[in-house]
Parts: C-alpha cells; structure tokens; sequence
C-alpha cells in the first residue's frame, strides 16, 4: 500500500509540476493589446510569400500537358491520384536549398517578414511534423527540417518568420469529401459534399500540426491560412482555432481566412466583427481606394504561386514598385510572391525583380516603411503616402512641364527630392491649387519621391 501510495504522490506532484510549469510558461509571454500587437506588421509593409513544397517539382507540367493556373494546384489541376501523388514528395530532395540566402534575398528586397507555405493543399509538411509521417524528414529523401532551417535563418536576420497552413488537405482521408479515394478535388466547394469525419481532421490532425509550428519554431510573426473556402469548414472551427492560437503565442497575428468571413478575392470581411482574423487579405488584386482596417495584398510576380517555368508572364519591377506604392497609399501591406524550384533555387526573374525592389526600397524606404495611408484622392500622377507631419509624394509619371501640380490643400512648408535632400523646389500655391517647380530630368526611373515637409 505505502508504494502505491508514494508512487500516486509522484505522480501527482509530476501532473502539478507539469500543468503549473504551462501555466508559467503561458504567463511569461506579456500579452501585448492589439494595436501593440499589430504595430511591427503595420510598419513592415512589405513581405515574402514562399509557396515551395512537392509541387515545386513538378513545375506545372505531366508531359505536354500544362496545369492551368498556379503550378501549386498540379494535384488536382494535372488529375494525379492521391496514390500517383505520392511519388514527388518521395522524390522531394532540394539540395540547392539555401535558407540563410533565402532570408538575405528577401531583407535586401527590402521585405521586413517571410510567410512560407508549412503545408499547401497536397498536404505535405515541410516540417518534421509527429503527427503525421507525410513531411520532409519522413516521406522525402532530403531529411531537413526547412521550417527550423527558415525559422532561425529568419531570427539571425531580424526578419519576422511566419507561416502558411492550408485547411484544405488533398492527402488527408478525413479532410476529403466522403467519395474519398475517388473523390474529385474541385467538389470541394459543392456543400453536399461534406466529410462527416472533417471535425476529426480538424481536431485531431489541423489542430495539433498548427500547435507544432507554434511550439517548436521560436516566435512566429504570422500565421497565414488558406481554405476557408470548403464547405466542411465552419465559424466554429475558425473561431476556436483563432483563440487557440493566441494561447499559445499571445501575440502572434493572424489571417481573416482563419475564420469564414472573407467574402471572396478582395479578401475583405463582411460585418467585420463576427469573424476571427486580424487583416484582410486580398489576392491578386489591390483595392480601388483606402481600406481604414488591416489588410495585405497577396500578389505573385508572373502568374503561378507555385514554381511554373512554362509562365513567362513576369510582372515588370517598375509594376512591382508601383505596387508597393499604391497598397502603401491605402493603408495596406505588400505580400509578394516567390515560387521557388524543386532544387531549392528562387527563378532568376524572380531574383531580378527583388533586387530592383531592393535598391528603391533602400533609398526611399523612408517613405514606406511606417507610413500611413494617403489623405488625399490618388493624384494623376502617383500616390501620397504621410508619416509624421511628413507628405511624400511618388511621381510614377514625371512632368515634362517642370511643374508638378499638388493637391489644393497641401501646405508646403519645406520640398526636396528625397534623394537630394540639398535641393530645395520651390513651391507656388493659389487658392486654387498648389504647384511645385521640379527638375526636368525625373531623379528615378521608375518612382521619383519628393518628401514635403508639411507647415501647420
Ligand atoms: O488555392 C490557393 C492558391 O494555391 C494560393 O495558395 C493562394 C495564395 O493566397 N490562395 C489560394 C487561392 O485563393
């Protein structure tokens, strides 16, 4: 009896140890309000979008034919069987994988958070993940952890690392409408093809890999998810993942398409306030004007998330940097997109667009990072974005007049190039309109900015 009783009293004391040392790890985080909580995304403005996984060797093609849309699709789009699927994930051996030159790529960029696709529809898990065996150290021969690996390239860099999880699982059994194996991915949208067992992915699958990511990566900046959209899916489900996420990193922001409210690819919430999520996420578009709540435009450079060499349809880097200025100019972030290859190689046009993004970003940074939306109506010419009593002006179109026609109600205390900060423009206001005097010549090829320092 006294061993029994010794052993329950161990036990006890382990289970108290235990829960007390959760609860203490819990309480260490200081739980920052929102508008805290949100400030270094805000600022940021600007980011990486990753989609790698088993797709990336695929490239979108199976012998001459091409998947339609983002190569990140070939599972459906190219009609692999979850058997046939299998294959690439057992082939998945990027050995040209450079995390520490992934994260140095992006900061030069001039992107200040990366969010990489954890797990993309197919379902393989770029992480060594305990509850399941379809992940990179387990099914592929390339044996890495690419989440650690990215994770603390990220933290030696000062870049906030972050993650996307897709709800929509094309592997998982439980996560399939109930016509699994033969069950035709696109039905996924149609309601009566729901998945009685969902609930148990949801709880016993979805529910432990996010913990995984939260708990084994260091601080996680983001967490993006995707597939909102399916029918087996619910409010309740999203709602109780929001908050489960927030016990366990307090201060970690997270997606409107953590819940299902977004009302389709301008990715805004309907009635705001019922569902869970921190911003808004429009994809491959930007919204006509200002939004006054959190939002990041989504956006790749040629057509396809995932790797796709037969899509030459590249965006131009002056595109790109009018982007950024434009979402900047509404209040927005800039997620923009890289499809790495099966080798672990980021294109070379896509390489090319970064480093143009880089050397704007590196003179006229100051006029993007942490500045607030423009309160002005877009002029002709290009955007304003404001920060700190400051209005800068990006001229994507250059005046042949030497004249550069500004809102009425601007009140020029002060006007330089802002990369010429010696050369003061003169400045002429009427009661009609307030007008500057610039070189002929435009100071950047693609976005000149002209800081004007605002009188009272
Ligand atoms: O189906 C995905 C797609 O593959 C990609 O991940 C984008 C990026 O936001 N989201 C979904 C399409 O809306």
């Amino acid at each position: 009896m006294k061993i029994i009783k010794k052993s329950l009293v161990v036990g006890l004391l382990a289970v108290l140890q235990v829960t007390s040392s959760f609860a203490q790890e819990k309480s260490d985080v200081k739980k920052l309000d929102d508008d805290q909580r949100m400030e270094w995304w805000r600022d940021s403005k600007f980011g990486m979008f990753i989609h790698w996984g088993a797709y990336s060797i695929i490239g979108g093609e199976r012998g001459t034919q091409i998947a339609g849309g983002g190569a990140e699709w070939a599972m459906d789009k190219l009609d692999y069987t979850i058997e046939d699927y299998e294959k690439f994930p057992e082939m998945f051996n990027p050995t040209m994988f450079d995390a520490d030159a992934w994260v140095t790529m992006a900061k030069n960029a001039g992107m200040k958070y990366i969010v990489i696709t954890a797990k993309h529809h197919e379902g393989f898990a770029l992480w060594d993940s305990k509850v399941s065996d379809y992940d990179v150290i387990d099914k592929a021969p390339f044996k890495r952890d690419v989440i650690k690996e990215l994770s603390e390239a990220c933290k030696k860099q000062g870049i906030k690392f972050c993650f996307y999880y897709s709800i929509v699982d094309w592997h998982h059994p439980q996560a399939q409408g109930n016509l699994y194996p033969n069950y035709n991915i696109s039905q996924h949208d149609d309601p009566t093809v729901v998945n009685p067992k969902f609930p148990k992915y949801y709880k016993n699958y979805m529910k432990p890999q996010v913990k995984e990511l939260l708990t084994n990566y260091g601080d996680v900046g983001v967490v993006w998810f995707d597939g909102d959209w399916i029918s087996d899916y619910t409010t309740e489900m999203g709602k109780d993942l929001y908050s489960y996420i927030r016990d366990i990193q307090p201060n970690t922001i997270v997606n409107n398409r953590v819940d299902k409210g977004r009302t389709g690819m301008d990715g805004m919430n309907n009635n705001p306030g019922q569902f869970a999520g921190d911003f808004g996420t429009p994809e491959q578009e930007i919204p006509d004007t200002g939004i006054d709540s959190d939002w990041e435009a989504c956006m790749t450079m040629n057509g396809s998330w995932g790797y796709k060499p037969s899509d030459t349809d590249w965006k131009s880097s002056e595109d790109l940097i009018q982007k950024l200025v434009d979402i900047v100019s509404k209040g927005g972030n800039f997620l923009l997109n890289i499809g790495p290859d099966g080798f672990g190689r980021f294109p070379s046009e896509s390489i090319r667009r970064l480093n143009a993004m880089g050397e704007w970003t590196q003179k006229n940074g100051e006029a993007i990072y942490g500045a607030s939306a423009s309160p002005y109506a877009k002029p002709k010419w290009g955007r304003y974005t404001k920060k700190d009593g400051v209005l800068y002006a990006h001229v994507f179109d250059w005046p042949e007049t030497g004249t550069l026609k500004l809102h009425k109600d601007i009140k020029v205390k002060k006007a330089t190039v802002l990369t010429d900060s010696k050369t003061v423009l003169k400045s002429l206001a009427t009661s009609r309109e307030v007008v500057l005097e610039v070189p002929m010549l435009a100071p950047d090829a693609t976005v000149s900015v002209i800081k004007i320092e605002l009188a009272n």
